[in-house]
């Protein structure tokens, strides 16, 4: 292996993909081998945490190393803000072929934040029949549906660059609804045989507000749960079959052990977790927790797994770093690469992870430590909500301890350091106008 010169980048992003639906991560019913194989011969992050349990935002958030309430992409908002810096610009700058396939929520700032090529190939919800089809089979073979597409993208790409160090993402609009797999993936999970996350269905203490959103928002267009987790498990299956396929060309090319390949979702989904699917301005792991796969060159520590928490605001700085490249000023995520390289090397004591829901007017701050979640919904117009939960005990978020005399002092210690942690990231002045202008200026969202 020629180890000279520059490594390439390749980000494989799927949209809404709950971390609990891969093998690698213990599903005991959904097919991931390819990626399987990836966190086989690579580092799995088992506390990785989205900055938001939006779309927009958390791409933005992945390309930039910033909170949304830093680069003001601060909710699902078209106009899309100018940033100083980003991933594709430092790579292009240095040199690098950059692209951008499939979905990137902002297709008149991509080719800005950095990217050379940009094709984002057929949009699943553009073409949809109706909303009746959200669930179901889609009539395209693999080569024509939009998983087939990107990766064919992404390989056509790499081959015409296999001289050039090049960043590339490849990033995948499923398993997001419309939730349809071509065969025959369409057709590989038996509803019957499949097992519901054992939080589906129980007797919640409280449940938070935005839950309803959801509910209301799908009753009549998803059909039971069973059959969605079907469909929800075959599109993973057929996206995992399309990884492999760029993998597989990667490795005959020779090129994987030029590259660093991550794999990683933008936020999660609920997947039947605490009843309703999608995501909503709320805080469960469902929605914020995200799967998170380094392979470094050489499959450099491949195998093992990190508890240490993280968040994907660390992409951009991880890759510059094991890059060489400079870093880039004010980027607020961290080099997981001390973490990869020394199992025993300390991460942070917590990690945030906002959402602003203006369709109802709810914003959603989550702290996560190892042991702790603590979230709180505040409104302009109803009370606020917090919730605590024990993950070490609870990791499914069945029992909220918030009332619990006896976790008192867990509660308070993680409300301080949410609130520390907002009073000095402060926001920018389009993030202001947003809450502001949703009446959440008197909130507890410190500047
Ligand atoms: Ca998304």
């Amino acid at each position: 292996m020629d180890d000279t010169g520059p490594l390439n980048i390749l980000v494989f992003a799927t949209d809404q993909h709950n971390a609990h639906a891969l093998g690698c991560y213990g599903n005991p019913d959904v097919q991931t081998p390819n990626l399987d194989r990836l966190a086989a011969e690579g580092i799995v992050f088992d506390n990785a945490i989205t900055p938001s349990g939006a779309c927009r935002p958390a791409k933005m958030s992945m390309l930039t190393g910033l909170h949304a309430r830093t680069h003001g992409l601060f909710d699902q908002q078209e106009d899309t803000p100018d940033v100083a810096h980003s991933l594709a610009a430092l790579c292009r700058n240095a040199g690098y072929k950059t692209a951008f396939f499939g979905k990137n929520h902002m297709p008149e700032k991509i080719r800005k934040l950095g990217f050379d090529t940009v094709d984002s190939g057929p949009k699943p919800l553009e073409e949809l029949p109706s909303q009746q089809d959200m669930v179901g089979r889609s009539p395209l073979p693999n080569e024509e549906h939009s998983a087939g597409v990107v990766a064919g993208d992404t390989i056509s790409f790499i081959e015409e660059h296999a001289d050039r160090p090049f960043c590339v993402f490849s990033s995948h609009f499923g398993p997001h609804q419309p939730i349809r797999p071509s065969e025959p993936w369409a057709s590989q999970y038996d509803p019957a045989g499949i097992s519901q996350p054992p939080n589906h269905q129980y007797a919640a203490n409280r449940m938070p507000s935005p839950l309803d959103f959801a509910t209301r928002k799908w009753a009549g267009i998803y059909p039971e749960p069973a059959i969605t987790l079907a469909a929800y498990y075959g599109l993973i299956s057929q996206i995992d079959f399309n990884i492999g396929r760029v993998l597989d060309r990667l490795e005959e090319l020779a090129l994987i052990d030029r590259t660093v390949i991550v794999f990683l979702s933008d936020h999660g989904e609920l997947m039947g977790e605490h009843g309703t699917w999608t995501k909503e301005a709320i805080g469960y792991e469902a929605v914020i927790r995200v799967p998170f796969i380094w392979r470094l060159p050489g499959a450099e520590r491949g195998g093992e797994r990190r508890a240490q928490l993280s968040n994907t605001i660390d992409m951009m700085p991880t890759l510059l770093d094991r890059l060489g490249l400079p870093p880039a000023p004010e980027v607020q995520g961290r080099s997981l690469l001390p973490v990869m390289r020394d199992p025993l090397h300390e991460g942070p004591a917590f990690e945030v992870s906002e959402v602003f829901g203006a369709h109802h007017g709810k914003f959603c701050s989550a702290l996560r430590t190892e042991k702790w979640k603590y979230f709180r919904i505040v409104s302009a117009t109803d009370p606020t909500e917090e919730f605590l939960f024990d993950l070490e005990n609870d990791p499914w978020e069945m029992r909220d301890l918030s009332t619990e005399a006896d976790c008192r002092a867990s509660l308070d210690q993680c409300r301080e350091q949410l609130d520390r942690w907002q009073r000095e990231t402060g926001m920018c002045g389009r993030t202001r106008k947003r809450l502001v202008a949703a009446g959440l200026e008197d909130a507890e969202l410190s500047s």
